[in-house]
């Protein structure tokens, strides 16, 4: 090879791009080169072709004096990126050909790419469209977060139980990353405040440096380039050479060592002080990094901080940068002199708050004695915030401050211009219960923006056959124009066009097959229908009712198995907080269940059930194009939206749910006829939970459900252990606050309702493309377009 031919890092062509980096940033030669080599010089050669778009996107944003949008997020659950770029710069069809040349294989090189998980589920997933949406809207715009080192566990099963290993995403290099070790800003912990002549005055007593490392993140066809800024936790002190010099080797780490753990791990255990205190030193870690940049930058174009509210908006995800409301007060009050009220009235003019979850559980609130010693100045400023909020709305007894807790939802809703819930039902739920007292006081407050996901990742770019499809049908105009998925609808009704969408899914599927066949071992018919259910494991989501509804199916074909049966896979994926018992002992009972219905002669190969390790971003682009049926089955009132259920059906997977989150939204426009509906509503599950021993009289009313609950009662799951899972069945029997037994027996019928509807193939084709025809409203491009004219007024400049 000659070398000197191919200086050109910035080359048109992709190979010699690939080879130069090969060379020049990794300093080896093809022979040498090993696959993880090829695929960052193959990064860095798709990461050069961003750099343009993304320093006229900065030169544009200036000269336009554009309102910027800041998205603050604890997570951002990006996933892998090299084909996110690929795919944007519309360069699939020259890496294959590079890669080709190079005899290499273009899958093999995507797929040597760690899964950077740096979120735990829907919630952070969201935030990763929402970035990408920015972009290809060309809206100035920045996510901010934590550069964990750990992203969430690595989950495996040992006996079905699950086991947590560290996720090491950066062992391995990380291509898309630049250093910006120019950008840094000391953050500090705890210590004192001193009143200097009326002046408060915070001295902290430990101090972390926090360090940008900034992710380019292009939008379709490359147009407009945003930045994922995240935080790196480093130590202020230099290295300790005393401690070093007197062999004290480990005492001359351990600033760095405590200084780094803040952004070492995803979502730390908080079962213990220890590391309550961890989280809420994250939180304020990376909200009082990004709020310095803000400024900084905002300083740099106005000198008058009152403007701050028409030139930017901060979005939180969620209440874990809520902190976000005091520390923007202290720095524009104590630290630029402002007068508090309109310190706050300026901070109050930027802030936004999305709200995720009405689950109690999950609604933060910090011990006072905790948050003040971390906070002292904070918690001072909260208490006048509260104060001034009380003194303007005399007549209620509202206050963030209630039993020794700060409560952060209601810190961020007073400290915030909007509110949002994600999805109509959820957001209306919100207005009636965890934010009724609020929304009372401030009406106008509230206001929705349901989900979406990205349509580049989600159809174009995990369902190639589909999205091939589509284009070749309608054009390409849906890539960025989801909506017009619609012109679709014609062709449903055309026999020779309905079969094409069914090849694509089933040539989907039998890809899946054969990855499930080389990597666990598992044998699949892929004829069967693929009745998928991934998604974090909690009660609410009832993975508990699906499996219950396989063990009685099961059992009622061992009754009769040569009657005809509609032959089902039900696939499992999704990993349970380490800490949540219940969720973990779910995933175990799936996975005994597992393993007595496919070692079933008689019955195997009319229902299976999998359950799949270590469900990430990577593993749900790989199952929801072969999916024939999406299960969102959460009681109502407790999934706030829900992400996966759009994607399903976007790929035409039709939905058996309950009324619940953005289900509702989806079921308004696929039609009720192409989704399954099955359930009580979430005022009818309220009523439910007052009837005395609701589960018990279900459970006699449902000769099915009590043989299953028998069934797993009495041990046949777990011979070794016939008790392993009698705590479930109590809850079940007794309990049962997520109401699976009341909702069992509607499921049931659901079910052998999609059991019928799939044996007639021709009209389960028609119902699938129409949920990929009539699913261009769950596009997050609309989303974000709600928020930019509801809660940013934003403007994009492409
Ligand atoms: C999730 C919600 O559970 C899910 O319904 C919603 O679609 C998603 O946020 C995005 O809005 N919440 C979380 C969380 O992930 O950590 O609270």
């Amino acid at each position: 090879m000659n070398i000197a031919t191919l200086r050109t890092v910035s080359s048109d062509n992709l190979r010699d791009a690939i080879l130069s980096h090969l060379a020049y940033s990794f300093g080896k030669t093809p022979e040498a080169a090993h696959l993880e080599d090829w695929r960052m010089a193959l990064s860095y050669a798709v990461r050069d072709r961003m750099v343009e778009a993304w320093f006229d996107a900065t030169r544009r944003t200036y000269d336009a004096g554009a309102k910027r949008v800041y998205y603050l997020s604890m997570e951002f659950l990006i996933g892998r990126l090299l084909e996110d770029g690929i795919v944007n710069l519309r360069l699939v069809d020259q890496a294959r050909a590079a890669l080709t040349e190079l005899g290499l294989d273009y899958h093999t090189v995507l797929e040597n790419e760690p899964d950077a998980a740096l979120g735990n589920g829907g919630l952070g997933r969201l935030a990763a469209c929402f970035l990408e949406s920015l972009s290809t809207l060309g809206v100035p715009a920045m996510g901010y977060g934590i550069r964990y080192e750990h992203g969430l566990f690595r989950q495996s099963f040992a006996d079905g139980r699950q086991m947590e290993a560290p996720e090491t995403w950066l062992l391995q290099r990380h291509a898309w990353e630049f250093e910006r070790p120019e950008t840094r800003y000391t953050i500090g912990f705890g210590g004192e405040v001193r009143d200097e002549a009326g002046r408060m005055v915070w001295t902290p007593d430990e101090q972390v440096c926090a360090e940008a490392f900034d992710t380019p993140i292009a939008g379709w066809k490359g147009r407009w380039v945003n930045t994922l800024r995240l935080w790196s936790a480093q130590s202020v002190r230099p290295f300790d050479l005393d401690s070093f010099n007197r062999g004290d080797f480990e005492g001359a780490a351990q600033p760095e060592a405590l200084a780094r753990t803040i952004s070492r791990v995803l979502y730390p255990d908080d079962t213990t002080e220890q590391g309550k205190k961890l989280r809420l030193k994250q939180e304020f870690f990376f909200t009082a990094a990004a709020l310095r940049d803000i400024l900084r930058r905002f300083d740099s174009e106005y000198n008058d901080v009152a403007l701050l509210p028409s030139k930017v908006a901060i979005q939180l995800n969620d209440t874990h940068p809520a902190i976000a409301g005091p520390e923007l007060v202290r720095l524009l009050h104590d630290e630029r002199g402002l007068p508090f009220e309109e310190a706050q009235k300026i901070a109050q003019g930027c802030l936004n708050y999305t709200n995720h979850t009405l689950l109690p559980e999950a609604l933060e609130s910090w011990n006072e004695g905790i948050f003040g010693q971390l906070l002292p100045r904070h918690i001072q400023i909260v208490d006048r915030i509260d104060d001034a909020h009380a003194k303007a709305n005399p007549s209620r007894g509202f206050s963030m401050r209630a039993n020794h807790q700060v409560r952060m939802g209601e810190l961020s809703f007073v400290m915030a211009n909007r509110v949002n819930g994600v999805s109509a039902l959820h957001t209306g739920l919100m207005k009636e219960t965890v934010f009724k007292e609020l929304h009372r006081l401030h009406p106008e407050r509230i206001v929705n923006e349901t989900n979406g996901v990205t349509p580049r990742r989600w159809l174009l770019s995990c369902n190639p056959r589909l999205s091939g499809l589509v284009s070749e049908t309608i054009g390409s105009g849906w890539i960025d124009d989801l909506e017009s998925l619609s012109d679709l609808e014609p062709h449903v009704d055309d026999a020779g066009w309905r079969d094409l969408f069914a090849a694509a899914k089933r040539s989907n599927k039998s890809e899946l097959a054969a990855w499930m066949s080389d990597t666990h071992g598992l044998r699949v018919d892929p004829a069967a229908m693929f009745d998928v259910q991934i998604k974090r494991m909690h009660e609410y989501k009832r993975q508990h009712l699906n499996i219950l509804e396989a063990i009685a199916h099961w059992q009622e074909i061992k009754d009769a198995p040569n009657a005809e049966w509609t032959p089902r896979v039900k696939i499992f994926a999704g990993k349970a907080a380490p800490g949540y018992v219940f969720a973990k002992d779910i995933i175990r009972l799936i996975n005994d269940v597992s393993s007595v219905l496919n070692a079933d002669a008689e019955t195997c190969d009319k229902l299976q059930v999998i359950f799949l390790p270590n469900y990430n971003v990577t593993l749900a682009e790989r199952l929801i194009p072969a999916a024939d049926l999406s299960e969102q089955i959460s009681t109502a009132g407790k999934e706030a939206s829900g992400t996966g259920n759009m994607k399903f059906a976007m790929n035409g997977a039709p939905t058996i749910g309950t009324l619940d989150g953005a289900n509702v939204e989806i079921r308004e426009r696929v039609g009720a006829e192409n989704f399954f509906l099955f359930g009580m509503t979430a005022e009818e599950v309220v009523a439910r939970r007052e009837v005395e021993g609701h589960a018990a009289k279900a459970i006699e009313a449902d000769p099915r459900l009590a043989r299953a609950l028998e069934a797993i009662r009495s041990g046949m799951f777990s011979p070794d252990e016939p008790d392993r899972y009698r705590h479930i069945v109590e809850n079940l029997s007794g309990h049962d606050y997520f109401l699976v037994s009341s909702d069992f027996t509607d499921y049931w019928r659901a079910q052998r309702e999609v059991d019928r509807a799939y044996a007639d193939a021709a009209s389960w084709t028609r119902m699938a493309a129409l949920n990929t025809a009539r699913s261009g409203w769950f596009s997050s491009d609309r989303t974000i377009r709600g928020y930019m004219a509801d809660i940013w007024d934003a403007k994009g400049l492409i």
